[in-house]
C-alpha cells in the first residue's frame, strides 16, 4: 500500500524543508502539509494543505481518514527560549499534541510516527563533550523537560502498545528557507540573514559558548532516514543521539568572515546564552551510525558556503 504522509508543523523550519523532500520521495499528491497558520499562496499552489490545530484530536483524526494518512511527522513545538517565557502554554503545546498522535496511532489509524526530540533533553550535569546516547538527563528548560518526557512515553506507546514511534535528538538547526521561530540555537540562522544583507550583526549568544550544529540538509537525511530504516534496526524508541559539527559565535563569525571579509559581529548577550550553558557542546551519535547507518554530509566550512550561496540568490 501507498504510503501517504501527514505533516504536522509544515511552516516551522523543519517543516518547509521536510515537506519539498517527502514530496520528492513519496509523490505531491501523497503527502499532506498542516499548520496552525493560514498557508501562503506559495504553501497552496505546492500541494495539499490543510489549516490545522494540532491539539484538536478530532480535526486530526478527521484528516487521517480524509486522506488515508498512514505516517504523521510531528513537528508541532513551543522552542526553549519562547517556552520560558510561557511554561505552561509550551508544556501543554508540546505533551498535549504528541499524546494526540500518539493515541491515535494505538488505536490503529497511523503506522509510523516521527517525533523529534532535541539536545535540550539533556542538562547542565549531563557530560558535555561527546554526550553519550545514554547519560544524565537533567533538562533546566520547560521546553527540554518536555523533551525528556516525550522520549519516555514514545518509549513507553511502543513496549506497550507496540506503536512504530521514532525520534532523534536534534541539535541547533540551520537553514534557508525558513526561519527558526524561538529558539536558542537561532543566532546561527539570524547571522546569515544580516551578512547577506551585508549589515552588522548583534549577537545574543556568548562569543566563546560552543553547540552541535546540523546543516538542515543532514537533518531531513536523517529525519527521513530513520522513518525509512526497517523497524528492527531502530532499536531505540526514545529518541536518537544525531550530530554533525559544533562551533561557538566567534567560529563561526570567522567561518562567515572567509567568505564575506566585510562582515561585522558585535555582542548583546541575553538569557539564551544560559539555557545553552546548561546543553552539550559535542554529541556521540556511533547508536544512530551503528543501527540505522547515519552519517552527516556537510562540514562547518560546507554549510557557510552552501547558506550564503542560496540566501545570495533569493
Ligand atoms: C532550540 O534552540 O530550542 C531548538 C533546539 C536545540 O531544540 N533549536
Amino acid at each position: 500500500m501507498q504510503d501517504r504522509i501527514l505533516v504536522l508543523g509544515a511552516g516551522g523550519q523543519i517543516g518547509t524543508d521536510l515537506v519539498d523532500t517527502l514530496r520528492e520521495d513519496y509523490g505531491t499528491a501523497n503527502v499532506v502539509a498542516t499548520d496552525l497558520k493560514e498557508p501562503t499562496p506559495a504553501q497552496k499552489e505546492a500541494g495539499p494543505f490543510e489549516q490545522l490545530d494540532a491539539q484538536d484530536g478530532e480535526a486530526l483524526l478527521a484528516l487521517v481518514k480524509k486522506y488515508k494518512i498512514t505516517q504523521v511527522y510531528h513537528l508541532v513545538a513551543m522552542l526553549s527560549a519562547t517556552a520560558e517565557k510561557m511554561p505552561m502554554r509550551g508544556w501543554n503545546l508540546n505533551m498535549d499534541t504528541l499524546f494526540t498522535v500518539l493515541e491515535l496511532a494505538r488505536e490503529g489509524h497511523l503506522k509510523k510516527v516521527y517525533w523529534p526530540s532535541s539536545i535540550a533533553a539533556f542538562g547542565p550535569t549531563t557530560p558535555k563533550q561527546n554526550t553519550p546516547q545514554h547519560t544524565v538527563m537533567d533538562p533546566g528548560t520547560v521546553y527540554g523537560i518536555s523533551k525528556l518526557a516525550g522520549e519516555l512515553w514514545c518509549d513507553y506507546y511502543h513496549k506497550k502498545y507496540q506503536v512504530d514511534v521514532r525520534g532523534l535528538r536534534y541539535p541547533g538547526l540551520i537553514s534557508y528557507k525558513a526561519q527558526p521561530g524561538g529558539g536558542t540555537t537561532d543566532y546561527a540562522v539570524d547571522i546569515f540573514h544580516k551578512a547577506v544583507a551585508n549589515e552588522e550583526y548583534q549577537c545574543f549568544m556568548g562569543a566563546e559558548t560552543t553547540l552541535p550544529m546540523m546543516y538542515m540538509p543532514d537533518a531531513i537525511k536523517a529525519t527521513i532516514g530513520i522513518m525509512e530504516a526497517p523497524a528492527e534496526k531502530v532499536q531505540l524508541r526514545t529518541s536518537y543521539n544525531v550530530a554533525a559539527f559544533s562551533f561557538n559565535p566567534q567560529e563561526l563569525y570567522t567561518a562567515i568572515k572567509a567568505q564575506k571579509p566585510d562582515f561585522k559581529m558585535s555582542y548583546a548577550v541575553d538569557e539564551r546564552d544560559a539555557i545553552a550553558q546548561g546543553w552539550p557542546q559535542s554529541i556521540d551519535d556511533s547508536a544512530a551510525r551503528k543501527h540505522w547507518g547515519w552519517q552527516p554530509d556537510y562540514s562547518l566550512e560546507q554549510m557557510v558556503k552552501d547558506m550564503l550561496a542560496q540566501l545570495s540568490k533569493a
